[in-house]
């Protein structure tokens, strides 16, 4: 077992047992001309979590956890996405064309993960509909077949995909430690919020660590 610093109280897992979940660190989300710049948003406030999860990543593969990514999007003809979901984003809408591609469309560049956290063979990419990593995927069979119980959870946004991904594991009985530097917000109060949310009331959903922790606990 491995005992990591983390609020509400130091978190306790076995490498043998354990994921690491990176969430939707997709071009779409994190570069210039995505999704996210299109609808407003300053990319610049997501873009500080990739060398925190660059790092987090290689600390991970070096243990031999298991790795799974995750990518936000829609099938090319849109059947999977719901018409609430496409009415929203103003002019951006899911769907249209945009500088990567189609956006939040399979297949598109934009749709596909940053280069700087691209995943290696073996390990599994799920690509979801929605917010939560849970939600139509295969996620929960893939984690059961392996034998997984806790999740080390990176990625983008805190408050949206993370925070969503991160109440679905914990209702399904996973341990859930979220590392507050590889997550982020394109609102930085909502982020805070978000970490708050989980370790609230004796860590509630989870628990929240910091990348330097975890890369210094798998390394001992
Ligand atoms: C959003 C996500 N924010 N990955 N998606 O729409 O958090």
């Amino acid at each position: 077992m491995k005992n990591i610093k983390a609020e509400p109280f130091d978190f306790s897992f076995n490498p043998a047992t354990s994921a690491l979940i990176i969430i939707d660190m997709q071009r779409d989300f994190v570069e210039p001309n995505g999704f996210g710049e299109l609808l407003g948003n300053d990319v610049a406030l997501l873009r500080s979590t990739i060398e925190p999860c660059r790092k987090v990543l290689q600390a991970a593969r070096a243990a031999g956890l298991m790795v799974i990514h995750t990518r936000e999007g829609h099938r090319a003809d849109l059947t999977d996405c719901p018409p609430a979901k496409l009415t929203r984003g103003g002019k951006t809408v899911i769907g249209s064309a945009g500088p990567m591609g189609r956006i939040l469309v399979r297949g598109e560049q934009g749709h596909d993960i940053i280069p700087e956290l691209y995943p290696i063979a073996g390990e599994p990419v799920i690509d979801k509909p929605g917010k939560g990593a849970f939600y139509q995927t295969d996620l929960h069979l893939i984690l059961q077949s392996r034998g997984i119980k806790s999740l080390i959870i990176c990625g983008v946004t805190t408050e949206v995909c993370v925070n969503t991904t991160a109440r679905e594991a914990n209702d399904r009985g996973y341990e859930c430690l979220i590392l507050d530097d590889c997550t982020a917000s394109y609102f930085p109060e909502f982020h805070q919020a978000a970490l708050d949310m989980i370790k609230a009331q004796g860590g509630i959903v989870g628990w929240v660590s910091s990348s330097a922790e975890l890369v210094s606990t798998l390394a001992k």
